[in-house]
């Protein structure tokens, strides 16, 4: 059984997973209109990856005993300057849902909730290959810079990437 704190901190984080998925699909959306066919495909898979995340809190919770919550959004940001700010925005998104599963791992341990801890463990490890994946593309996009030609092949390359993520996911 869930006590009504970590309820409530759960439910934040779905609203966080949400958040995040809507973010990623209107990256998608940018990255698509933008004729970049590849980097707009990876945005809706890291889409739909983060309503996985929404989806295996929500059952977690109603299996606890708990009530997930679905509430509104916050609207994401829908423009962006290049593709680097495009992969800053991510970058640094990531780093927060990061803090932000910790915080909930700390919660589960004040209250000895060992069960949600075992259950975050997951989410602890999903963060640092996302943190990592996301450092790998900056990194990428700064040794392209301004080259057009760079960018072409990235838009092809972060395809594989996409494959490469979604073999070895599993959100169950
Ligand atoms: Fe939900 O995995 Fe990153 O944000």
């Amino acid at each position: 059984m869930l006590s009504k704190n970590i309820e409530k901190a759960l439910n934040d984080q779905i609203k966080i997973e949400a958040e995040s998925s809507q973010i990623y699909l209107a990256m998608a959306c940018w990255a698509e209109v933008k004729g970049l066919e590849g980097v707009a495909g990876f945005m809706y898979d890291q889409s739909n990856e983060e309503r996985d995340h929404m989806l295996k809190l929500i059952k977690f919770v109603n299996e606890r005993g708990g009530h997930a919550q679905i509430s509104e959004l916050a609207a994401p940001n829908v423009t962006f300057t290049s593709f680097k700010e495009m992969f800053e925005k991510l970058f640094d998104h990531e780093v927060f849902v990061s803090n932000s599963i910790n915080e909930l791992v700390h919660i589960s341990l004040q209250e000895k909730d060992y069960a949600t801890h075992n259950f975050l463990q997951w989410y602890v490890s999903e963060q640092i290959e996302e943190e990592a994946m996301a450092r790998t593309i900056l990194d990428k996009i700064n040794l392209i810079g301004d080259d057009k030609g760079g960018l072409y092949l990235f838009d092809r390359d972060i395809q594989q990437i996409s494959i490469s993520t979604a073999s070895t996911e599993n959100p169950q």
